[in-house]
């Protein structure tokens, strides 16, 4: 039986020190320690040795127990430090790696093309000035010229709130009697940009929702010259030194006369292409002189102050500068589209 124990130790020891990994030494566990490994299988067997062979016996199992379970554990601490020392290499971190750059965005391509307006009016002194988007019914067509039943209302149909009266703006033109109650009696430059609503058939050139820059200036001898010299030079600060423009008659209820103005085109310069239509010219935007009642609404007395004002759209402004054919583009999101902008 001392033999017996003897070999056990030697062997389980030469075994526990072979044992690699966690695993392994749990297996050796079981095949000594464990209820039906060797060690304890020897203890059992202690009953059936002769009375006097016993003591001498028990006492060196039970040493030979208490020594196994001790370099177990010692093992099993020196096996975890290990495996914890491993992940530790493993999952270092190589603080000379580059490090990897998160994507940027990138300013929306009407977010651009306003910048680039609001740059080319602030040559020219003008302010930006900001107007509400929610609007009533008189400052949106009322005090444009525009009372309930007026025929031009149906160009300018819009999105209705439940409460009456107020309504998403159709146009920035209402931010003219805001600026001028702002301003007066002073004479001033503004633009005043922003989001427009309109409910219309949403087309390769309209949108239901779109942006608007709309322009105003009041002051003393404002003549028509002003007005086109001012959409002149932003015509040629915007799309190149040589461009052109020319004034068509045209109609809007708040300013007399009207006009819209044409920029000769930027693909062909006039000789006629798919761009223009075969006609030479683009339209970029509406405009003329403030009407006298608009004057009046605004606090300003037509016999001594004179003004000129025009709306243009800033993406349909980016669709000519940029060759876009479809203004849906701008809002559904698409970043293939977008991304051309970086
Ligand atoms: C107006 O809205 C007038 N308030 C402009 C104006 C201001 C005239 C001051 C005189 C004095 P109009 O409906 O034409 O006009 O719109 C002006 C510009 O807004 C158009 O030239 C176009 O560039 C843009 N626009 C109009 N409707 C849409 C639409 N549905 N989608 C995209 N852009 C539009």
């Amino acid at each position: 039986m001392l033999q017996e124990l003897e070999q056990i130790r030697t062997v389980s020891v030469q075994e526990l020190e072979a044992a690699a990994d966690l695993d392994q030494l749990e297996e050796w566990r079981v095949s000594y320690l464990g209820k039906k490994g060797a060690l304890t299988q020897a203890l059992r067997g202690l009953g059936k040795l002769p009375r006097e062979e016993r003591p001498a016996a028990g006492q060196m199992a039970n040493q030979i127990k208490l020594a196994l379970e001790q370099a177990f554990e010692e093992r099993q601490e020196a096996l975890r430090r290990a495996a914890l020392a491993a992940e530790l290499t493993e999952g270092a971190i190589d603080v000379h790696l580059p490090g990897r750059a998160p994507a940027l965005g990138h300013l929306h391509p009407s977010t651009q093309t306003l910048r680039e307006i609001y740059d080319v009016f602030a040559q020219m002194g003008f302010y930006v000035l900001r107007s509400r988007e929610v609007e009533d019914d008189h400052t949106n067509f009322q005090m444009l010229n525009l009372p309930p039943g007026h025929p031009a209302r149906d160009m300018w149909s819009t999105f209705y709130t439940t409460r009456p009266g107020v309504l998403l703006r159709t146009h920035t033109s209402p931010g003219q009697i805001h600026a001028m109650r702002e301003f007066h009696p002073e004479p001033f430059r503004v633009i005043l940009p922003g989001k427009c609503y309109r409910y219309e058939q949403v087309t390769t050139r309209s949108e239901h929702m779109f942006y608007q820059v709309e322009g105003l200036v009041i002051g003393h001898n404002i003549t028509m010259a002003d007005l086109k010299g001012v959409l002149l030079q932003f015509a040629r600060l915007m799309f190149g030194p040589e461009r052109r423009l020319r004034f068509r008659p045209s109609y809007f209820p708040f300013t007399e006369p009207s006009a819209e103005a044409d920029m000769d085109c930027i693909l062909c310069g006039g000789k006629g292409c798919q761009l223009c239509k075969y006609t030479g010219w683009l339209e970029i935007l509406g405009c003329g002189m403030v009407h006298p009642n608009v004057l009046r609404n605004g606090g300003y007395d037509p016999d001594e102050f004179s003004g000129f004002a025009f709306g243009m759209g800033p993406e349909r402004i980016c669709m000519l500068k940029h060759g876009i054919r479809d203004i849906r583009y701008f809002f559904s999101n698409d970043l293939r589209f977008l991304e051309q902008f970086a």
